[in-house]
C-alpha cells in the first residue's frame, strides 16, 4: 500500500492525512463508507480489509472513523467499534452506518452472531461521533432466525438509519431482500414489525436520503453490483426504479456507497479495488465523487474519477 502522507499527533492517537483523489485513503484498506455531518465535520465511518493477498474471502476485525472540513485534510481517529464490542457477536465488521439523534450517536453495525447462524445487526451508542461506542442492548436488533424470506444466512446486513423531518427513525437493511422497519425514540428497539421493500434486482447496501419531498432509496444491485435507486413521495413507497448511478467499480465485487450533503455540494461516497496489486474485492478503497441531480429530481449517472 502506498501511504500519501502519514503523521502522527504526539499523544492524540490521531494521525493526519491528505487526500489527493480517489481513492482518499491509501495507507489502509477501507470498504462500506457512510457519513455523517456533525457540527460542521463530515465523519467517514468505514469497515477495515485486513485479508492478506492471496485470501479472497473477507476479514474485517474493526470499523474505522475519518473526519475532515474539507474533503482533501483529513483525521483518523483511533478505531470506536470491534465486531467483538458486541459480546454476543464472533467477528465480521460488515456494513454500518452512524446517525445522531438527541445529542446521541447510534452505529448500526453488521457482524456474525455468536450463538444464531448467521450474520445480525447491532446498535452501539456514544456521546461523541467518534467514540467510545459502547454496545447499546446486550444482544442483536436484528438476527437471522427474524427473516425468514430466503435461505442465506447473510441477508440481515448493510443496515441504514434514516431520520425524517419529524424526528421518526426507520431502519432499512438486508441482502437479496430489503427490509425496512420504525425505530424507537430511543434508537435501538424496532418499532413494530418489519416490512419488506420491493425492489427490482436489490443485492444489498441500501441507503435512505430524502431531498425537496422525494425519499431516495439507492442500492447495490446485480452481482458484481452496480448502484441503483429509486424513488418515492412516501418513505413507504411505492418506490419508483430510476435506474444506475454507478457500474461496477474498479476491479471490486461490490460498491457500498453513502450519500453525502456537504457546503453546498452532493457527494457520492464508495469503494473499489483500485488499489494494484493486491485489492480487488477483498482489499478496498473508499472514493468519492461529486452527484448531480436534474430538474426533476432524478440523479444524473456518477462519473467515477477513477475510471
Ligand atoms: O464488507 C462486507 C460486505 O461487502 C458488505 O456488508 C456489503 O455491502 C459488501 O460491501
Amino acid at each position: 500500500l502506498c501511504t500519501v502522507f502519514v503523521s502522527a499527533q504526539e499523544g492524540s492517537g490521531v494521525h493526519q492525512f491528505v487526500s489527493k483523489g480517489n481513492p482518499i485513503i491509501t495507507h489502509k484498506y477501507t470498504a462500506d463508507p457512510a457519513t455523517l455531518v456533525h457540527a460542521g465535520t463530515v465523519y467517514l465511518y468505514a469497515g477495515h480489509d485486513i485479508a492478506p493477498p492471496g485470501k479472497e474471502h473477507y476479514q474485517m476485525d474493526e470499523w474505522l472513523v475519518f473526519s475532515t472540513t474539507d474533503l482533501v485534510n483529513w483525521r483518523e481517529h483511533p478505531s470506536p467499534l470491534k465486531a467483538t464490542d458486541f459480546r454476543w457477536a464472533k467477528g465480521d465488521a460488515w456494513a454500518s452506518q452512524v446517525v445522531e439523534k438527541n445529542g446521541k450517536f447510534y452505529w448500526y453495525a453488521t457482524v456474525e452472531h455468536g450463538a444464531i447462524h448467521g450474520k445480525a445487526i447491532g446498535v452501539a451508542v456514544s456521546d461523541s461521533p467518534v467514540g467510545p461506542f459502547v454496545d447499546a442492548r446486550g444482544t442483536a436488533l436484528v438476527t437471522n432466525d427474524m427473516t425468514k424470506d430466503t435461505e442465506i444466512s447473510w441477508d440481515d446486513i448493510d443496515p441504514t438509519v434514516f431520520i425524517d423531518d419529524n424526528g421518526q427513525a426507520y431502519i432499512f437493511w438486508g441482502n437479496t431482500v430489503c427490509y425496512y422497519a420504525k425505530l424507537k425514540d430511543n434508537m435501538t428497539e424496532l418499532d413494530g414489525p418489519f416490512k419488506r421493500v420491493e425492489l427490482p434486482q436489490f443485492t444489498e447496501a441500501p441507503w435512505v436520503h430524502k431531498r425537496d419531498g422525494w425519499y431516495y432509496l439507492s442500492y447495490a444491485s446485480e452481482f458484481p453490483e452496480k448502484t441503483v435507486y429509486a424513488m418515492s413521495r412516501s418513505i413507504d413507497g411505492p418506490w419508483v426504479y430510476k435506474g444506475i448511478l454507478n457500474e461496477v467499480a474498479g476491479n471490486s465485487n461490490t460498491n457500498h456507497q453513502a450519500i453525502l450533503d456537504y457546503k453546498g455540494k452532493t457527494y457520492f461516497v464508495y469503494h473499489n479495488g483500485s488499489i494494484n496489486p493486491h485489492g480487488g474485492s477483498y482489499r478496498r478503497s473508499v472514493c468519492i465523487d461529486e452527484l448531480y441531480y436534474n430538474s426533476d429530481g432524478t440523479i444524473k449517472r456518477i462519473v467515477m474519477t477513477t475510471e
